[in-house]
């Protein structure tokens, strides 16, 4: 059994969930914030069997978009001489896959 992390866009995050949900996968979602932007976004845990995890990234995949976001870069505490915001792609979907020693329901 695995455990997948997927960060995923506040925006995305129920249409996710909605069609994961449709295919038979339980997910728990915690309400996170990025360490770079600070902006909030949504970490989804999902346990899933080991011949199932493409077909979980494959839907999360579908339904997270890419976004770009501009930033003023003084948000950012960086020491710029420049008043041009920065231009960063956020997304689609980050996930981490790991294995899972024990899974329990009692
Ligand atoms: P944030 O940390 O707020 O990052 C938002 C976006 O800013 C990132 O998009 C990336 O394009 C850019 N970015 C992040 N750190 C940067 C840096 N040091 N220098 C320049 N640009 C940087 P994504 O890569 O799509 O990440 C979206 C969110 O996924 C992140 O929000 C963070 O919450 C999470 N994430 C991404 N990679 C991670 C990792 N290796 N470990 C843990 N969380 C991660």
């Amino acid at each position: 059994m695995k455990l997948l992390f997927a960060i995923v866009n506040r925006d995305d995050a129920n249409t996710v969930v909605r069609n994961l949900s449709r295919s038979g996968f339980s997910s728990t979602r915690l309400a996170t914030t990025g360490g770079f932007l600070l902006a909030s976004n949504i970490t989804l845990m999902i346990g899933v069997e080991d011949d199932r995890v493409q077909q979980v990234i494959d839907i999360i995949k579908k339904y997270s978009h890419s976004r770009t976001q501009l930033i003023p870069t003084g948000d950012l505490g960086m020491d710029l001489d420049t008043a041009t915001p920065l231009e960063v792609s956020v997304g689609g979907a980050t996930i981490f896959v790991v294995d899972v020693d024990r899974f329990e329901k009692v």
